[in-house]
């Protein structure tokens, strides 16, 4: 559990504490509530238990990513007692109503409650927690601080409330689906975040090897499946992904939408030409095959239902592949590129290492690293809230200790949430941290320049002077970018810090393409 504590929650922790709940306590409510997103993307489920307001309201913006991008957080407020509540007093924290902060959860999560009553207190977390788990969104549990001792109702028992798919529309969706791909010439499956959400991965890569039918992701579903997987294309996402995958995906008759955001971001800024009269597009909350509708029909029956059918086995022909990791040769005193960087990285990555990217060049750059692993891919792909990076990576890695997480992130959202790492040094935890350092918000820079998108250059590299562990390297140069690699992979006790000097307007091809359209548009 990840969070800060305060007067309104205090109860609580110590009761936590007490059953052995291991708690990560961060340097700001935001760190936390990326911290436990991230946990929740890797293992199901993650928590961050905050006090009222002061700390509330600050996590309203990481649980909002959450439920923008499905990510199953279970947010704890403490909050006045309810004896304390009488004749409405000002009591510290509050800011209108003693609801203020229940009414804005209530918007940004998919289920909520305040225990205020002992009678249907467990009903309600019941509800709330098969919330979480049944739709991958945040829900919000607000325990006002006398009842944190109340005793509880006995022989509660909880309600099974699995839902299930109606079994006739379930049928004639896959005899529809079946028919449809047998008879494509050249079927291509597109894969997003519902599949890492519901844990479909497995039955994702069974389809694709029966029916051998290539698969694309999405930017946000990146590393669905392990990326040099022979079936996999990379990433799809319109005019701003790789040419040859646009081409193969919108040239196919038969596209099966598997968990699949229609936002702007994967669409690439909707310049995706995905025609709905040639797709197959399954959710976690529609089916449509063409243009038929299909209601109550789980995603995970469906695809699992498929795997069953009668599948042709196609004959793909050539498609595309990513472009695979090289070895990686300095050129001397040559000074870093955001391309050079990206191929560096490629070469440099293992499948023992999650990447984690924030928001800016760092994730557009990140579309077209060779992750080995799937599910080994974190990044803000829709909401693209700046500053999650580095939070996210201590979720991360206490999610799964085996891995050692890769965080790629500009110097403007390094400098909302990087001093987290002070959290990193007091848990053990060892991210290799790369900023991408080109002075400023290059992102925006390249759209409109203006002295706002200005920031102060820090010396990054000396953090570990400050926080009293971890080492930092000045890269400016190709061979210091591959000495200061090489370091931080021996370098396993704590953190590692690259401050790598860029070209303010250097950027990655697909920023180039991104920037070109959104220009336009502004
Ligand atoms: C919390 C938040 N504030 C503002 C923005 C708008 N925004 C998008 S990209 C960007 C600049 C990012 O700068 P940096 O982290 O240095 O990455 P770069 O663009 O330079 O690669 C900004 C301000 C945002 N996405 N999130
Ligand atoms: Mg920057």
């Amino acid at each position: 559990m990840f969070g800060v504590p305060g007067d309104y929650v205090l109860g609580f922790y110590e009761l936590l504490g007490k059953r052995g709940m291991r708690i990560v306590n961060t340097c700001d409510e935001q760190g936390a509530g990326f911290a436990a997103d991230a946990y929740a993307r890797m293992r199901g489920l993650g928590v961050v238990c905050v006090t009222y307001c002061v700390g509330g309201l600050k996590i309203a913006n990481t649980t909002a990513e959450a439920f923008a991008e499905k990510s199953p957080v279970v947010v704890i407020s403490g909050s006045p007692g309810m004896r304390e509540r009488d004749k409405n007093p000002l009591l510290h924290h509050k800011v209108r109503d003693f609801d203020t902060q229940f009414k804005i959860f209530e918007q940004i999560t998919v289920a909520s409650t305040v225990l205020q009553d002992v009678q249907t207190a467990q009903k309600e977390i019941d509800r709330v927690l098969e919330a979480a788990l049944r739709f991958k969104r945040p829900v919000y549990i607000e325990i006002p601080r006398d009842m944190v001792g109340a005793p509880c109702i006995a022989h509660h028992r909880t309600a099974d409330v699995r839902k299930v798919s109606d079994g006739d529309a379930l049928k004639e969706a896959l005899e529809e689906a079946v028919a449809m791909l047998n008879a494509a010439r050249q079927p291509v499956i597109l894969a997003d975040v519902e599949i890492h959400r519901f844990g479909l991965q497995e039955t994702l890569l069974r389809l694709a090897e029966r029916a051998n039918i290539p698969i694309a992701s999405t930017i946000l579903g990146k590393s669905v499946v392990g990326e040099e997987h022979p079936l996999y294309l990379g990433v799809y996402e319109g005019a701003m992904g790789r040419e040859e995958v646009r081409q193969y995906v919108e040239e196919s008759d038969c596209v099966l939408l598997l968990g699949v955001f229609m936002t702007d971001v994967n669409l690439g800024i909707y310049t995706a030409r995905l025609e709905m009269a040639r797709a197959i597009y399954a959710t976690s909350e529609k089916l449509t095959i063409r243009f038929h509708t299909f209601e109550d029909v789980m995603l995970e029956d469906f695809l699992g239902g498929l795997v069953e059918e009668t599948l042709m086995r196609h004959e793909p022909g050539a498609y595309p592949h990513p472009a695979p990791a090289v070895e990686f040769v300095a050129q001397g005193k040559r000074k870093v590129t955001v391309g050079r960087l990206f191929q560096c990285l490629n070469a440099f990555l293992t499948k023992e290492m999650v990447v984690i990217a924030d928001v800016g060049d760092a994730l557009f750059g990140a579309a077209d690293l060779l992750i080995r692993h799937r599910t080994e891919f974190l990044g803000p792909a829709y909401y693209t809230s700046m500053g999650f990076a580095v939070p996210a990576s201590i979720g991360a890695q206490l999610a799964d200790a085996r891995l050692r997480p890769l965080v790629l992130v500009g110097d403007g959202a390094f400098q909302m949430t990087g001093m987290e790492l002070a959290t990193a040094v007091r848990f053990g935890l060892s991210p290799i941290v790369v900023v991408l350092n080109n002075r400023g918000y290059g992102t925006e820079r390249q759209m409109q320049e203006g002295s706002y998108n200005d920031i102060l250059n820090w010396n990054y590299h000396r953090l570990p002077e400050v926080l009293g562990a971890g080492r930092g390297f000045l890269v400016e140069t190709e061979e210091q970018l591959e000495q200061a690699l090489n370091a931080a992979q021996r370098e396993t006790g704590g953190f590692c810090l690259l401050d790598v000097c860029l070209d303010p307007m250097d950027r990655s091809p697909a920023l180039e393409r991104l920037t070109e359209r959104l220009g336009k548009r502004i």
